[in-house]
């Protein structure tokens, strides 16, 4: 079973590779981005509150986050294995996946991280904002999604190097380019 995280900061293209990499390995794919965004779009109580956090560039609460995480891989039955997208984001979400995995006998396989300079990653989402309409993809709030990341998600990757799973790959040129430095570190495992 190859269990993924795909990993690194806003607009560095973990949805991107996810689309080829679910397909190439028979992977489900979980994106919390897309959960949320779902679930604002169905106006639920829950999508609300997401909102009202994902507007400003801010995280969901991680009590939150963590139970719909669950609940969503708890849905799946019977797949070759997982491809994490936006999970976790900060290390109490990291502990919390530990114990699911745990719980459900599974193992992680690798931190598949993309690493992109911060110029392009602002270029890349101010772009994806003029057709996106998300809220989120906008010059002020793409800085404090970028402060966020600094803050609360960039210490994952010292997390992911001491339990030995984190794989680094430039995450700029073409897609294309990319998805083959990828598929090499997992081919590789
Ligand atoms: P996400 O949906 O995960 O948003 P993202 O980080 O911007 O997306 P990604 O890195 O996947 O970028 P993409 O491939 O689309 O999260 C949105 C929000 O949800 C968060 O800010 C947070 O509020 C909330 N949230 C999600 N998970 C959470 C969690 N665990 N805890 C708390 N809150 C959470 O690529 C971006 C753009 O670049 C695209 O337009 C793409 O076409 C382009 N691109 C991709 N690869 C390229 C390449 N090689 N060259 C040029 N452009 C490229």
């Amino acid at each position: 079973m190859l269990n993924l995280i795909i990993f690194g900061a806003p607009g560095s293209g973990k949805g991107t590779q996810s689309d080829l990499l679910k397909e190439k390995y028979g992977l489900c794919h979980i994106s919390t981005g897309d959960v949320l965004r779902a679930k604002i779009k169905s106006r639920t109580e829950l999508g609300l509150k997401a909102e009202s956090f994902i507007s400003k560039g801010q995280l969901i609460p991680d009590s939150l986050m963590i139970d719909i995480l669950a609940k969503v891989m708890s849905d799946q039955t019977d797949v070759q294995g997982f491809i994490l997208d936006g999970f976790p984001r900060t290390l109490p979400q990291a502990e919390a996946l530990k114990v699911v995995l745990e719980e459900k006998k599974m193992e992680l396989s690798a931190v598949i991280a993309l690493e992109v300079e911060e110029g392009e990653l602002m270029q890349r989402l101010v772009k994806r904002g003029e057709v996106s309409g998300r809220a989120d993809d906008n010059e002020e709030v793409i800085k404090s999604r970028l402060k966020v990341y600094h803050n609360q998600t960039f210490p994952l990757i010292d997390y992911y190097k001491q339990e030995g799973k984190y794989h680094g790959v430039k995450g700029e040129g073409s897609v294309q380019e990319i998805f083959g430095r990828i598929t090499a570190e997992i081919d590789a495992l």
